[in-house]
């Protein structure tokens, strides 16, 4: 039996000031950056000049219709009296180390993917649903003792319906997909409960007539793969269900890296070259995989009297396309081809192609973690 736990802390960063400063309990408190309440202002703002967007808010200030995303100025038009506060990211970063923290103690296998939100593999450490369920009160319990936050747990057979279920009662939910009610948990749900699904794919299956997940189960998957190519495959499978992949640690992955040793040493930097191109391509499709990005690019080149040599470059910011890591490899190629001493009555064994200082995408906060 596989119980996957999906745990989402409850509006993060509001739910940490308000905790930073208990006055604002029960308020709407928005984040996302500093507006001044209307009585302390004397001319009162003009909305006009209030840029960025909220990066969430409290529950109370979503019953005002306010979102994240939204213009700050449009929360202000909707909330003019709510507290908005500026992004304090150091502090919610160091709350979420902490809460990582306690989470991972409970896990077999544990997976961060963003600044809130965590896998929990627990399948070895409990023996049913009722189990997994005191697992979760414990975590909630847990978190709220030693940080005083709330988050919402979704338990499931897989990762996917355990983060719709996470999102299913919120905040402070708890809810628990039972392996034989998969299905039924999912066939009445809006298709948008799919995560990945936005407005566009949202749009596009409205069109067909599709709005539950149910609909989306028993549509032909044919029909799926003509609109979303393999995407509709996986959508599928969802709506059915069905997801297979493990919680794994992502986030302490250093490096990643690609090397051939060719059947004939050579000399002939054309065939370097193209190797180089070659690996580069295997590097990206591993990256892409792992959603992470780099900054480091590397290559290495093996002699045949077996001295090793490698040269790297740090580009500027963090990239992940496969042209920015071919460029970089050729180009750390030829400068190396180019020095002449090191190349002498030597050939060429092997050549490598790696990247490192590697961070992973924030899905929800497009950023860098
Ligand atoms: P979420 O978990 O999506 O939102 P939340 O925790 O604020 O609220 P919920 O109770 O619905 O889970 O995102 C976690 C944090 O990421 C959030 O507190 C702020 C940040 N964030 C942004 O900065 N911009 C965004 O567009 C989103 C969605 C989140
Ligand atoms: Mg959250």
């Amino acid at each position: 039996m596989r119980v996957i736990l999906h745990v989402d802390m409850d509006s993060f960063f509001s739910a940490v000031e308000v905790r930073e400063n208990p006055k604002l309990k029960g308020l709407p408190v928005i984040v996302g950056g500093r507006i001044l309440p209307k009585a302390e202002t004397t001319t009162g703002e003009s909305t006009r000049k209030i840029r960025g967007v909220v990066s969430t808010c409290s529950y109370e200030a979503r019953a005002y219709g306010i979102h994240s995303a939204m213009p700050l100025s449009k929360a202000y038009e909707l909330c003019p009296d709510a507290t908005f506060l500026p992004v304090d990211m150091a502090l919610y970063k160091k709350v979420s180390a902490a809460i990582m923290r306690i989470l991972r103690n409970y896990a077999d296998k544990f997976e961060q993917v963003s600044i809130d939100e965590a896998y929990l593999d627990i399948s070895t450490k409990v023996h049913d649903w009722n189990e997994a369920r005191a697992c979760a009160q414990a975590i909630k319990r847990e978190i709220l003792d030693k940080e005083g936050l709330t988050c919402s747990i979704g338990i499931a057979p897989n990762k996917i319906i355990a983060k719709i279920a996470s999102a299913f009662v919120k905040p402070d939910g708890l809810t628990v997909v039972e392996e034989a009610n998969g299905r039924d948990f999912l066939a009445p749900l809006p298709v948008n409960m799919i995560p990945g699904v936005g407005p566009k794919t949202e749009g596009i299956l409205t069109k067909i007539g599709i709005e539950t997940i149910n609909q989306l189960a028993s549509c032909d998957v044919q029909k799926l793969v003509a609109l979303f190519g393999k995407y509709g495959w996986r959508l599928h499978m969802v709506a059915n269900g069905v997801d297979e992949s493990e919680v794994e640690e992502k986030w302490e992955r250093k490096s990643l890296s690609r090397e051939r040793t060719f059947a004939e040493d050579t000399k002939d930097t054309s065939v370097l070259n193209n190797c180089v191109d070659v690996l580069a391509e295997e590097v990206y499709n591993a990256i892409r995989e792992g959603g992470f990005v780099f900054k480091t690019v590397s290559i290495k080149v093996k002699f045949d009297d077996f001295t090793v040599h490698t040269r790297a470059k740090t580009l500027t910011s963090f990239h992940s396309d496969v042209q920015t890591l071919k460029k970089a490899a050729k180009a750390l190629m030829t400068e190396f081809s180019n020095g002449k001493e090191v190349w002498k009555e030597k050939r060429v064994r092997l050549v490598g192609v790696r990247v490192s200082r590697l961070g992973v995408v924030d899905e929800k906060q497009r950023r860098i973690v």
